[in-house]
């Protein structure tokens, strides 16, 4: 079923240790801000090997899935969500293909990354997925929806 294009969803989008390590954290959330979506969960954090696991599950038998883990837990990462119409597919878009080499020059991976075992950043692959991550990363009250005030900020 394809989700309709006007509905709004989220996604949980993940900085990697070495997306965090080569200080690409803020051109990653300005990517996302600019392209117009909504912040509405962010914090560092060192994943356990548990998480880790629960989170690649569909991956287990994949040969490369020591090394994941492995990677995924070697520093802190920086947990995200995103509100948006489209978010789901259209993060995918922006951060380009799992194979950096193959990513669009323009997308993050495209731009920023060389290897598949080193491509900076997760995005959920389906709004269903969005939930699920969300709900594995982020504790009760760490998510915030919100909307903006009426007032200016600045005068
Ligand atoms: P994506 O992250 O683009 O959704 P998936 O879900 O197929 O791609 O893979 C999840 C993660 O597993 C990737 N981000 C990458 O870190 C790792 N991975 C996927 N394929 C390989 C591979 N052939 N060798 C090493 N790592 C891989």
């Amino acid at each position: 079923l394809i989700a309709s294009m006007d509905e709004v969803e989220e996604t949980y989008i993940m900085v990697k240790p070495d997306g965090v390590q080569r200080g690409l954290v803020g051109e990653i959330i300005s990517r996302f801000e600019k392209k117009g979506f909504k912040l509405t969960g962010l914090k560092l954090f060192q994943c356990p090997k548990e998480l880790a696991e629960e989170h690649y599950k569909d991956l287990q038998a994949k040969p490369f899935f020591p090394k994941l883990i492995q990677y995924i837990t070697s520093g802190p990462v920086v947990c995200m969500a995103w509100e948006g119409v489209g978010v789901v597919a259209s993060a995918r878009k922006l951060i380009g293909a799992t194979n950096p080499l193959q990513a669009e020059p323009g997308t993050i991976r495209g731009d920023l990354a060389v290897q598949t075992g080193r491509n900076v950043i997760h995005g959920s692959d389906s709004p269903e997925n969005g939930k699920r991550e969300i709900g594995l990363w982020f504790k009760e009250g760490e998510v915030c929806s919100w909307a903006p005030v009426q007032e200016p900020w600045l005068r």
